[in-house]
C-alpha cells in the first residue's frame, strides 16, 4: 500500500468513528466536598442533549448521547428521542441507577432483602422499556453493590443474587438489544465489591450469552493495571462491549480521557484496532464529570483526545511490527509502536475535518460560535449532573 493510500484509509476510519458523550457531563458535578456551579448548564435532559449536539456539530464524530435514569427522567421518551434527532444526535446507552436511593444502602440487586432486590430489578427493566421508547440498543449496568466489612454479608450468596438479577434482565432484552456489565474495583464499597474486576464481569456475561458484554471503564482499575491486556483478551473472546473513557490519577477520577496518560490511551486503542474492535460493536463512550472546567469544551477536548489516540493506533505499521515480532527483534518492534505514538497526527485530523466541512480547530470554533455566551444568558438555575441532586 502506498503512503497516500494508507492515509486515505486511516482518514476513512477516523471519519467513521463514533464517540458517545454522556448526558451527565453537561451538568454541574463535583466531589464529595463541593459542587462548583457553572453558569449556563442545562436545566433538563432536553438542554443536555442540545449541548451534546454542539459537541457533534464541532467534531463530527460524537453522534449519540448516553442517558442516565433517573437523572434524565422525562414523561415522554419518544419525544426526547425526537428532540435529539432534530438536534442532530441519537440516544446512545441507557445508564441505570440502582445506587442513589436510601433502600440501596446495603446493595441493590445483591441486597439481602428480596424486596430491595425486586425494586432494583424493576428499575433495570424500566430502563429496557426506555430503550424500546428511545431506540437505544444498549443498557449499561454498573452496580455500587458490595460490603465494607468482612462478615457483613455472604460474598458467595451475593454472587447468586447478582446472577438471578442478570438472568431476568437478560431475558427481557429484545433481539437487537444488549447490556454491558461494568466492573469497578472499589467505591462506594471498600472491602468487597460484587463486580470488582473484568473476570467477574466476563464470567457472568459468558454464562448469559451474546447479548451480555463487558464494558471497560478506564478509571476502574488498581494503579498499574495493564488495561490493554484486558482489552485484547475480551476482544479475542468477543466479550468487549465498549468503553467508558476517562482519566485517572488516583481512583475513579472521571477526568478528561487522554489527560492523565495519553500513551495508555494509545496502547488501548492499538489493541482495539489490532483485535478488530474498531469495526465491530465496541462502543466508545465517555464517562467523565467536569468539575472545574467548562463542560462542552471539556467534552470536545476529550473527543479530540480519543481521535488522536485512534489516529496514532491506526498509523502503526502492522506489517513491520509483525516482522520485528517474529524475528524476535525486541527493540525494532518497540520502535515501530513508538514511531506511531510519536507522530503528530493533529495536521492529519485538521485536514480530515476540512474534508468533513468542519472547522479544523473544534475548540476554537466552538469558542467563537457564541453558544457558550448564549446558554449563560438563557439558562438560569442549571441542574447538577446527578450526585446529591
Ligand atoms: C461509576 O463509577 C461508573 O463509572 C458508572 O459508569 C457511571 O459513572 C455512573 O453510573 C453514571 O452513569
Ligand atoms: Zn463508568
Ligand atoms: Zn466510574
Amino acid at each position: 500500500m502506498t503512503e497516500s493510500g494508507t492515509t486515505v484509509d486511516i482518514k476513512a476510519l477516523l471519519r467513521a468513528q463514533h464517540i458517545e458523550t454522556p448526558s451527565w457531563a453537561y451538568g454541574n458535578s463535583g466531589t464529595r466536598f463541593k459542587v462548583f456551579a457553572q453558569q449556563g448548564v442545562p436545566r433538563d435532559p432536553y438542554e443536555k442533549i442540545a449541548d451534546a449536539a454542539q459537541v457533534h456539530l464541532f467534531t463530527g464524530v460524537a453522534p449519540t448521547v448516553a442517558l442516565h435514569i433517573p437523572w434524565d427522567r422525562v414523561d415522554d421518551y419518544a419525544d426526547l428521542a425526537r428532540h435529539a434527532r432534530e438536534a442532530g444526535v441519537g440516544i446512545g446507552a441507557i445508564n441505570s441507577n440502582v445506587f442513589q436511593d436510601d433502600d440501596y444502602m446495603l446493595g441493590s440487586v445483591t441486597h439481602p432483602d428480596a424486596r430491595v432486590r425486586r425494586k432494583a430489578i424493576g428499575h433495570l427493566l424500566e430502563c429496557v422499556d426506555i430503550m424500546d421508547e428511545t431506540g437505544s440498543d444498549t443498557l449499561k449496568l454498573w452496580f455500587s453493590d458490595g460490603i465494607n466489612y468482612p462478615g457483613q454479608d455472604d460474598i458467595r450468596a451475593r454472587q447468586d443474587r447478582l446472577a438471578e438479577a442478570l438472568d431476568e434482565v437478560y431475558a427481557r432484552l429484545g433481539p437487537s438489544q444488549r447490556f454491558l456489565l461494568e466492573y469497578k474495583l472499589f467505591e462506594p464499597a471498600f472491602y468487597a465489591t460484587d463486580v470488582p474486576d473484568w473476570g467477574t464481569a466476563y464470567a457472568h456475561c459468558l454464562r448469559l450469552g451474546p447479548k451480555a458484554q463487558v464494558v471497560v471503564d478506564t478509571g476502574h482499575h488498581a494503579p498499574g493495571t495493564n488495561i490493554e491486556f484486558i482489552v485484547a483478551f475480551l476482544l479475542r473472546e468477543g466479550k468487549l462491549g465498549g468503553f467508558d473513557f476517562n482519566s485517572r490519577f488516583y481512583a475513579d477520577d472521571d477526568l478528561m480521557v487522554g489527560a492523565a496518560d495519553p500513551f495508555q490511551l494509545f496502547r488501548i486503542m492499538y489493541e482495539v484496532v489490532r483485535g478488530g474492535g474498531y469495526s465491530a460493536d465496541v462502543a466508545f463512550m465517555l464517562d467523565q464529570c467536569h468539575n472545574i472546567e467548562p463542560k462542552i469544551p471539556g467534552q470536545i477536548r476529550s473527543v479530540m483526545n480519543v481521535q488522536e489516540a485512534t489516529a496514532k493506533a491506526l498509523l502503526v505499521d502492522r506489517a513491520a511490527l509483525a516482522a520485528a515480532q517474529s524475528a524476535g527483534d525486541v527493540l525494532g518492534a518497540n520502535a515501530v509502536l513508538m514511531d506511531a505514538y510519536n507522530t503528530d497526527v493533529r495536521p492529519l485530523l485538521a485536514e480530515l475535518r476540512e474534508e468533513m466541512s468542519l472547522h479544523p480547530d473544534p475548540m476554537g470554533a466552538y469558542a467563537a460560535s457564541g453558544y457558550g455566551a448564549k446558554i449563560v444568558a438563557e439558562r438560569v438555575g442549571g441542574a447538577q449532573a446527578g450526585w446529591g441532586a
